[in-house]
């Protein structure tokens, strides 16, 4: 008997005790559809069976995480919170089966009861509480700790609307309000004790408190954050962590006080403002600067989240005084750096301790990561917007701020142009609290998410920080979880894996993955890969047939963009090589290209007019190119609708080739780099964030590079970039623009693209037309490498053999030896 069997059947026994047997799960589904779903399995909808099963699983997981509590206060364990404005998890179901080590045992429960498992699985509508990137790092990051056995709460919004669904209309994005709490949430539980008050507005005056000077906020609003939380259940271990997200609600005292003046319809408006606080995810990749709720959105979460820990420990310590031993606090971007003023706050005025203590807990306590260096996406609020709102955690950072430019005065004699560069206060546009800053300052440690990002962290927007911090600065390079982006979104490769392998020891140590590389040149190996490869890709095929109007032939290669559409991703250098093969096969029909399918996917910023129009341009181009008789096939463009990690995990396992081609120095790290790669495809990309450590990972010569490195971008940039030079020295460039121009994808309008191709022409922020040519050319390399599929196929299982490092399970222990200082705690049984 091989180990794969004998450990089923050994986790078969344990699963009796555990009221996971085949029997139990089937009672115990039974019973929720008939108690909670009030139904019988005759008159069930599709939805109540979905119900039905999330209830199975949800009483399973809270009992892992009640042991999981008792463990974690008995061990006295430090705790990691993550603070982030965005969760991005995914259908919790297909998960929790997998990490409950399940899957095969509710199959077979559900067979007896004429029940496909996997249909109940894609009833699941997934909560979209996050943009892309920066949302589903941190679900990556809650499973691994998890699974890591770390004690960690993540702590956020509980948006009643996530981020919207996309259809696509006419070729346009059109966006549809995401309802997702509509039928409920089976896997959230509402903790009705735990609200916290969050103030808003009013001002401050000082009062006596028994011979201390201190200070009052009287607010003119009081919004009441209640918590919703939702178990997250590590893979293979017993321990099941929390993700606490906070809904905003009127007082009981703001009401009774409208009521009690006869004012109805003032209370009733003062409900409503307050619950609009948590109503909607702002639907910005990066975020968009200036809007007042969405201060308020990151105040609130971060003052419940606070609130919540500080309770915590004064009720298990009788003091906040080790605080910061107890918690470490990470920052996911400067959405929750406004905690830095909010600590001190409450430690201040509530735990009425004085400054320099409430600094030194404040200033160990938090870690801040950066997840970008575009200028515009780097958060600042007008101090009259951030005074307006917060009076008083305002005065906390000027305080903050005074004390710690006397430190850089101190350090750099003289330099008043260092203090005004370094100042949390910009003053040269208006004056703007830049949260970078204050993050920096308010933190133990600052990291970048990839070696290269973490390098320009320290020489450009933060290099006056790091000549007087430099032990502050850290890099954890991205990762993502297998559990999520091979084990679900890929079940036909994981089963590859463990046979070959011989366990699944690599779902928890994807480093394990490596000794593939002896197979592969292995020609069984090969026509399993293959077979496997293409089995996914007749699934995407299919779907997008039903969904995007398009079916792709399996046999073609399949070359994939998934990502935000933004101009730094540059989704229309992907367009122009379209445009340009079809052009070479206009010109020679008889032109030999292997035939390709072009695969996107991503939504745009509803307000950002340019990405809106790359996704028309795409739309448009497939619209002719794949009714053009003379193509027959060759070529392919179809746009998945509606990206999101459930459309995901049908596209990373189909995906031949990864589209990976901002223009190096952009892209902070990129995620879906590594999830695409992990499923076997090659990476077409720049020397961008992430790409340069796969590249080193799985060798130069699986991966193929192209374009300027950053260094050349800045240097080009900075000499004055003239685009159309590239335009007058390519005769394809020049003429792949001209029939963009020309109407020919537009029913005749040739001004419809005008802006995205002058833009291109005369300013090319992102040096697109620069790129150009190598992209080009590389993609033909592209073309030639598929036609040898055997080398093909070993380079794609080269790939994946060395995918260990881009675990999320890596990224986590790299921040709890480096950061955090955390140890785990295994939940007894
Ligand atoms: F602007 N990222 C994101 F840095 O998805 F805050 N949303 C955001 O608001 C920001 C960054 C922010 C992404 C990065 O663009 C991507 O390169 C990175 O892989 C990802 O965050 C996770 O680190």
């Amino acid at each position: 008997m091989n180990t794969v069997v004998q450990s089923d059947l050994l986790s078969g026994h344990e699963h009796t005790r555990t009221g996971l047997s085949q029997a139990a799960l089937k009672q115990a589904f039974i019973d929720n559809l008939f108690y909670l779903q009030g139904r019988f399995p005759e008159v069930a909808t599709p939805h109540d069976f979905y119900m039905a099963a999330a209830y199975t699983l949800r009483d399973r997981l809270l009992d892992r995480w009640v042991k999981t509590a008792r463990s974690y206060k008995h061990s006295q364990a430090r705790t990691v919170c993550y603070l982030s404005a965005e969760f991005l998890l995914g259908p919790h179901l297909v998960n929790n089966l997998i990490n409950l080590g399940i899957m095969d045992t509710a199959r077979a429960a559900g067979e007896e009861l004429g029940l496909d498992l996997d249909a109940i699985v894609q009833e699941e509508e997934e909560p979209g509480l996050g943009n892309g990137g920066l949302g589903r790092l941190a679900a990556c990051y809650l499973d691994s700790l998890a699974t890591l056995e770390i004690p960690a709460i993540g702590y956020g919004i509980r948006y009643e609307f996530g981020i919207f669904d996309q259809t696509i209309e006419n070729g346009w994005q059109v966006e549809h309000t995401d309802a997702w709490l509509r039928n409920g949430n089976p896997w959230e539980i509402y903790r009705p004790k735990l609200r916290f008050p969050v103030k808003f507005g009013g001002h401050t005056q000082q009062y006596d408190d028994d011979g201390h000077l201190r200070i009052r906020w009287i607010p003119d609003l009081v919004i009441e954050g209640r918590a919703y939380d939702t178990p997250i259940l590590g893979y293979g271990v017993n321990n099941a962590n929390l993700l606490r997200l906070w809904s905003a609600h009127a007082t009981q005292s703001f009401n009774f006080q409208s009521f009690n003046t006869g004012d109805y319809y003032g209370a009733v408006r003062a409900k409503v403002e307050a619950e609009t606080i948590s109503k909607i995810l702002y639907p910005n990749d990066e975020p968009e600067a200036g809007k007042e709720l969405r201060l308020k959105q990151q105040y609130f979460f971060v003052s419940c989240s606070l609130q919540d820990m500080l309770r915590l420990q004064f009720n298990t310590t009788g003091s906040v005084e080790k605080f910061h031993e107890k918690y470490s606090v990470q920052l996911n971007d400067t959405h929750p750096a406004v905690a830095v003023a909010e600590l001190m706050r409450l430690l201040i005025d509530d735990y009425k301790m004085t400054w320099d203590p409430a600094w030194e807990i404040t200033r160990h306590t938090f870690g801040y990561t950066n997840h970008t260096l575009l200028p515009e996406a780097l958060e600042t609020w007008s101090v009259e917007l951030f005074g307006r709102i917060l009076p008083r955690p305002l005065e906390i950072v000027y305080e903050i701020n005074r004390c710690f430019l006397d430190e850089v005065r101190m350090r750099f004699l003289g330099d008043e142009s260092r203090v005004a560069r370094m100042s949390i206060i910009d003053e040269t546009q208006g004056r703007r609290v830049r949260m970078a800053h204050l993050a920096t300052v308010g933190s133990f440690a600052v990291n970048g998410v990839a070696a290269m990002h973490s390098e320009l962290v320290k020489s450009t927007i933060l290099k006056d920080f790091h000549d007087l911090w430099p032990e502050k600065f850290h890099n954890v390079t991205n990762g993502v979880t297998p559990r999520r982006f091979i084990v679900a979104a890929n079940p036909r490769l994981a089963t590859l894996l463990t046979e070959r392998l011989g366990s699944d020891a690599w779902v928890r140590d994807l480093s394990l993955l490596r000794s593939l590389e002896a197979h592969a040149d292995d020609t069984g190996l090969h026509a399993d890969w293959q077979a496997v490869k293409t089995a996914a890709k007749e699934d995407l095929s299919n779907w997008l047939g039903k969904h995007a109007g398009v079916t792709p032939d399996p046999a073609s290669l399949f070359d994939v963009q998934a990502k935000r559409i933004h101009e730094y991703k540059r989704q229309h250098l992907n367009v122009l090589h379209i445009v340009t093969l079809y052009q070479r096969l206009k010109a020679n029909p008889h032109l030999d290209l292997p035939p390709r399918t072009f695969i996107f996917g991503g939504k745009a910023a509803p307000g950002y007019f340019m990405a809106k129009l790359i996704i028309k341009l795409i739309n448009s181009v497939a619209e002719v190119i794949n009714r053009d008789p003379q193509i027959n096939g060759t070529l392919r463009v179809a746009f998945m609708p509606d990206f999101s990690v459930k459309n995901g995990q049908r596209l990373y396992p189909a995906a031949d080739l990864s589209e990976q081609i901002s223009l190096a120095g952009k892209e902070a790290s990129g995620t879906g780099n590594m999830k695409f790669s992990m499923n076997g495809a090659l990476t077409i990309g720049t020397l961008d964030g992430a790409n340069v450590e796969i590249r080193e990972e799985v060798g130069d010569e699986n991966f193929f590079l192209f374009g300027l490195t950053a260094e050349q971008a800045q240097r080009h940039q900075a000499q004055g970039y003239r685009p159309w030079e590239f335009r007058h020295e390519s005769e394809e460039l020049r003429s792949a623009l001209d029939l963009i121009d020309s109407g020919l994808f537009s029913h005749g309008d040739k001004e419809l693209f005008r802006p995205l191709t002058n833009s291109l022409i005369q300013y090319d922020p992102f040096m697109v037309l620069a790129d150009y040519e190598h992209y080009v050319s590389r993609q033909s390399e592209v073309g030639h490498a598929w036609r040898d599929r055997e080398h093909w196929n070993r380079m794609s299982i080269l790939n994946v053999a060395r995918m260990g490092k881009f675990s999320s399970d890596r990224s986590i222990r790299d921040y709890c030896e480096q950061i955090w200082k955390v140890q785990p705690a295994p939940a007894d049984v």
